[in-house]
């Protein structure tokens, strides 16, 4: 497995790691392929500060896309952190163009999605190095162990952030090669900072949840999302009981 004794320690104590060496630079750059081959995109921020692209929940417009949500090398991470039954809880593709400044400010994932019991995992897939130069993510550490703080949802972009949290000092940046994984707990405070480079900062994020859980807000099951491990068992179909209404997902994603 491409992740060791310590970083799963790291991961439960801090709230995330770093894996090792995921998929290779080809890999990366055909999925880069596969987003640059699907046209409905949403831009986050303004022009004006330069806008970051965003494509959420495509996987199964693209057969290679399909594959990787499924790839061994992620679900044994997954099955180490969350266990025999897994599903994909959500999936999508953040991209910082060169000089990008919209930045993406502190939040918890659980705070905007949340599952109940919370805390799914993050597989922040870096499809070019990442830095603080061009946008990188920033951690609170051990903030997973702090419980849902009230998110606000206000004004045309979600992720409005938390008031109180624009000058936390807390945060540290994690620094990521291409093709490596940062795993995070959805209850770990996050943000991410400017593209004040020349070079793209892309990164494929899937998250996967214990398929025991459920919606956060409804209580439902969690049929509309994604089988990837059954009874331990790695899945190369993955599939979901019921389509997922991605708008009304949007529409509920009240905070908590
Ligand atoms: O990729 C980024 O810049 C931020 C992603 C993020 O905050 C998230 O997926 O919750």
């Amino acid at each position: 497995m491409n992740l060791d004794d310590s970083a799963i320690a790291q991961y439960h104590d801090q709230g995330f790691c770093i894996t090792d060496q995921l998929l290779d630079a080809g890999e990366c750059e055909e999925i880069v392929d596969a987003f640059n081959q699907i046209q409905d995109r949403l831009m986050l921020g303004s022009d004006e500060d330069g806008a970051l692209r965003y494509q959420p929940m495509l996987f199964d417009r693209s057969e290679t896309l399909t594959g990787y949500i499924v790839d061994p090398r992620i679900l044994e991470i997954m099955a180490e952190l969350i266990g025999p039954n897994v599903r994909m809880y959500w999936e999508q593709l953040v991209a910082k163009p060169p000089q990008a400044r919209t930045e993406l400010p502190w939040h918890q994932d659980d705070g905007y999605a949340p599952t109940d019991p919370p805390g799914y995992v993050t597989c922040w897939l870096a499809l070019d190095d990442a830095d603080t130069s061009n946008g990188c993510i920033w951690v609170i550490p051990e903030s997973h162990r702090d419980g849902i703080y009230p998110h606000r949802m206000d004004g045309p972009n979600f992720r409005n952030g938390i008031d109180g949290f624009a000058g936390d000092t807390r945060g540290i940046p994690v620094p990521i090669r291409k093709g490596q994984a940062l795993l995070f707990n959805s209850l770990l405070f996050h943000r991410s900072g400017p593209n004040t480079s020349d070079t793209n900062r892309r990164a494929w994020i899937i998250q996967y949840c214990d398929a025991a859980a459920r919606h956060g807000n409804s209580l439902e099951e969690l049929d509309d999302r994604t089988w990837v491990i059954q009874a331990g068992k790695f899945l190369t179909k993955p599939y979901s009981e019921r389509p997922m209404d991605v708008g009304k997902v949007f529409a509920n994603w009240t905070p908590v």
